[in-house]
């Protein structure tokens, strides 16, 4: 019998609401939900490949266990008290720092794994922890730490109701937002042209947005903490600073005005590649549009200056006076109030002792794992935790990372696939798909353009004898007590009555209760209406609870005492480190990354359907810069960096431009021991073999992956690739 389940698609942060075509127990098709409030049928080409995930026959779905090169599998119960005998054996002879957990970006789709990582990390009891965020969205975190007193208090653009959008480093139209749930990205930024609007893109490539938008310019990568302190001086300059209803609760704004004074549009046109009279054009434009709003995402994050260029951004939409108003940059009220529900986010309370970085929100720097492995004394760690997270290809030096997994004493990945980096675990713990688990958008609603709250009921059974990423934590948590004896008895009796409901159960409830003490809920008063669980799933298509709203000053993190810091000291102080940056540039190409739209990051190349086509994993570089090194459309070329080196066939094109060359991420699929036959075929080489793992932004502590200098030059042998 044919049937249809409604649910949303957790490839990307569009969470699209899409049509899981059934026949027979197997999936027929996948669609878009036209009923979505949010998505209104808009899918990508990826929501297809969840076909192709669910059915990959590469996909793990029992634990393994590898003996030299060879991999066998194992049955949970030995599997579960594997892994933690070899992590209690490293733990007790080294201390539990020596211990490390990496989340990877799927992580933060998964409802379970997120309410039970909880329990992994408390059994792990560990200070190095590790993900994705700081190779991604760590800088503008720290700035809502710092300026509204969470980290998880984060602004999104009103892309539905601006007059004028500046995109600064980001590619909607291909990665389909971020930081900013808003499925179909093209279509709302044509719609900001349709009434009368305007979309500028400030890029160092002329990429798909830039495409569609009323006006491109290229920047220099690296030096928007330049272009956007001298939009702000300018607005200073001018009388346009109109603070409206922040000036009563916010502090600072001379201190802003004093850091920004040298930054003129003349001071830093040249280093910028931009105009001076663009410049202050800019801020023109920006400041008389009837609502504005600067959006900043990965090419202002993964760069040396990643927090000043996120505050930076904030500054320019609260002095323009498009803050916490219609068409600037607001705050979604999410129905989980995830921000509420958690301790306040933190920052300092240890540092890296590799790098001096502070610690935030309890993690310590991605780009540093390699070096916390290879370097000796207390605290060297010697096992690590892997859920849901590639780093070999997506954190800098991938290469050398990888050499450093090889020597750790022991290392368990939870992941379905045996990739570049679970290849080198000793215990692999796969858990089911996407499709195989109930789920909610409980992260992304914290960023979503409307509050769109979706249940997502599970699609298929999962396959007799699997585990979901929930149980696998809260069962190797268990193991972990067990083994070492130790454990609470509240740790005890709440990982048995887990056990006893079943996680999914757990996770029910506990989303329940979620949603009651939510904004839209009632206040866990039973006699009141508001939003329950169960209204949600009986809204199969979702539920539109409306736009974003003011809220100043009722939503700032109470611990900021309900004040804005507009000034706050770290970030005035970094001026000073961002002032010698005004000198030239120096001579040379430098490398920026490149997403496709049928990529996602480095796990989508083994699903058949993603790779269909050209070579998609080339360098692009402009042809002033081609001619000049005598490299040909299609020529094979050497790229090194300080790192490292790969050779790339080349794509000569004008969307880059002069002194920027360009290549996706995630790819790479090399080396002996994957099981990923079909990215076997379309390996590539990593971009993250070249990004350095010495650069990082010493504020937050996130890699830079953006501005790498490199030396590009045409290889001699002969060669065909196919590409011109
Ligand atoms: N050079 C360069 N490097 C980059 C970037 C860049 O732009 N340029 N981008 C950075 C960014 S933004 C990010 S977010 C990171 C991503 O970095 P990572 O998160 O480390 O890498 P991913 O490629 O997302 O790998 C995800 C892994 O999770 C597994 N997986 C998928 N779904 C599930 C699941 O439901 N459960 C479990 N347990 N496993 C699952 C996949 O098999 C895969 O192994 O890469 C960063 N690296
Ligand atoms: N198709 C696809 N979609 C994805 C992903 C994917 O891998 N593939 N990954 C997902 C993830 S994890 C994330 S975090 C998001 C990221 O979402 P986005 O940030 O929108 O995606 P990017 O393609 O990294 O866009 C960064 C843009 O910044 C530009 N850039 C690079 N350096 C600089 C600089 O110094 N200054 C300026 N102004 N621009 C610069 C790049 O040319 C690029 O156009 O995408 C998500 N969506
Ligand atoms: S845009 Fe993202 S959420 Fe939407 S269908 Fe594509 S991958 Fe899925
Ligand atoms: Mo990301």
């Amino acid at each position: 019998m044919p049937s249809v389940v409604y649910r949303t698609c957790t490839l990307c942060e569009a969470c699209c609401g899409i049509a899981v075509h059934l026949d027979g127990g197997r999936i027929s098709g996948i669609t878009g939900d036209e009923q979505d409030p949010a998505s209104r049928g808009y899918v990508c080409a990826k929501a297809a490949a969840l076909r192709d995930l669910h059915e990959d026959p590469d996909r793990l779905r029992y634990p393994m266990r590898r003996t030299g090169s060879a991999w066998h599998r194992i049955g949970w119960k030995e599997a579960f008290a594997e892994a933690a005998a070899g992590l209690a054996a490293v733990q007790r002879e080294h201390g539990n720092d020596a211990a490390a957990i990496y989340f990877g970006e799927p992580f933060v789709h998964n409802l379970g794994a997120l309410l039970f990582a909880d329990a992994l990390t408390g059994a792990l009891a560990t200070r190095k922890r590790f993900s994705a965020n700081s190779l991604d969205q760590f800088p503008k975190q720290l700035v809502s730490h710092w300026m509204y007193g969470s980290g998880l208090f984060v602004s999104v653009p009103d892309v539905d109701r601006t007059d004028y959008m500046l995109i600064v480093g980001a590619n909607p139209v291909v990665s389909n937002g971020s930081l900013m749930t808003a499925p179909n990205m093209k279509l709302r930024l044509q719609e900001i042209r349709r009434r009368g609007g305007k979309v500028v893109v400030i890029d160092p490539r002329h990429s798909e947005t830039a495409r569609i938008a009323d006006e491109h310019h290229f920047v220099r990568p690296g030096t928007d903490a330049l272009l956007l302190a001298a939009l702000i001086q300018c607005l200073f300059a001018q009388g346009r600073v109109r603070m409206r209803h922040l000036d009563s609760i916010a502090d600072g704004l001379d201190a802003v005005e004093k850091a920004v004074a040298d930054f003129t549009p003349e001071a830093v046109a040249d280093r910028v590649g931009i105009a001076a009279e663009t410049i202050r054009g800019l801020a023109h434009a920006f400041a008389d549009a009837p609502s504005a709003v600067c959006y900043g995402r990965m090419g202002t994050s993964t760069v040396a200056f990643g927090t000043t260029t996120n505050w930076l951004v904030e500054i320019l939409n609260i002095v323009s006076g498009n803050f916490d108003r219609a068409g600037g940059a607001m705050f979604p009220n999410p129905p989980v109030d995830v921000m509420r529900l958690q301790p306040p986010t933190e920052r300092g309370r240890w540092v890296s002792r590799v790098s001096g970085t502070a610690e935030f929100m309890g993690e310590v720097p991605a780009a540093t794992l390699a070096r916390e492995i290879e370097t000796g004394g207390a605290g060297q760690v010697h096992a690590l935790v892997t859920l849901a997270g590639n780093p070999v290809l997506s954190s800098p030096a991938g290469h050398h990372l990888s050499d450093a997994l090889g020597r750790l004493d022991f290392m368990v990945a939870i992941d379905f696939y045996l990739n570049e980096t679970t290849r080198h675990a000793d215990i692999i713990l796969p858990p089911t798909g996407p499709l195989e688990h109930e789920h909610f958008d409980m992260v992304f609603q914290l960023f979503a353009v409307r509050d769109t709250p979706h249940w997502s009921p599970a699609v298929l059974d999962p396959a007799p004898d699997t585990r979901s990423d929930a149980d696998i934590l809260v069962e190797l948590a268990a193991a972990l007590y067990r083994t070492r004896g130790a454990v609470g008895r509240a740790t005890a009796l709440a990982l048995k009555a887990i056990d006893a409901m079943g996680s999914a159960r757990v996770a029910r409830r506990v989303l329940d209760v979620a949603l009651r003490a939510g904004p839209y809920g009632n206040g866990l008063r039973p006699w009141k209406p508001g939003l329950t669980l169960k209204q949600l799933r009986e809204a199969e298509h979702g539920i539109d609870l409306g736009p974003m709203r003011p809220c100043m000053p009722d939503r700032l993190p109470a611990r900021a005492s309900r004040r804005i810091d507009l000034a706050p000291h770290e970030l005035v102080a970094d001026m000073h480190r961002l002032r010698p940056t005004l000198r030239p540039a120096p001579p040379g190409l430098v490398l920026i990354g490149r997403r496709e739209p049928r990529t996602l990051n480095s796990w989508s190349h083994n699903l058949p359907s993603l790779v269909t086509g050209t070579n998609r994993c080339v360098l692009h570089m402009n042809p002033a810069d081609a001619e000049a090194r005598a490299i040909g459309p299609g020529d094979q070329v050497r790229i090194s960096s300080r790192v490292g080196a790969l050779e790339v066939a080349v794509r000569v094109t004008d969307t880059v431009a002069a002194g920027v060359v360009a290549l996706p991420h995630g790819y790479g699929h090399r080396g002996n021991g994957l099981r990923l036959r079909v990215a076997a075929e379309h390996a590539g080489v990593s971009m993250n073999d070249l990004t350095d793992p010495a650069e990082i932004d010493p504020l937050s502590g996130n890699a830079v992956l953006s501005g790498i200098a490199v030396d590009v030059e045409r290889c001699t042998a002969p060669s065909r690739t196919g590409v011109e």
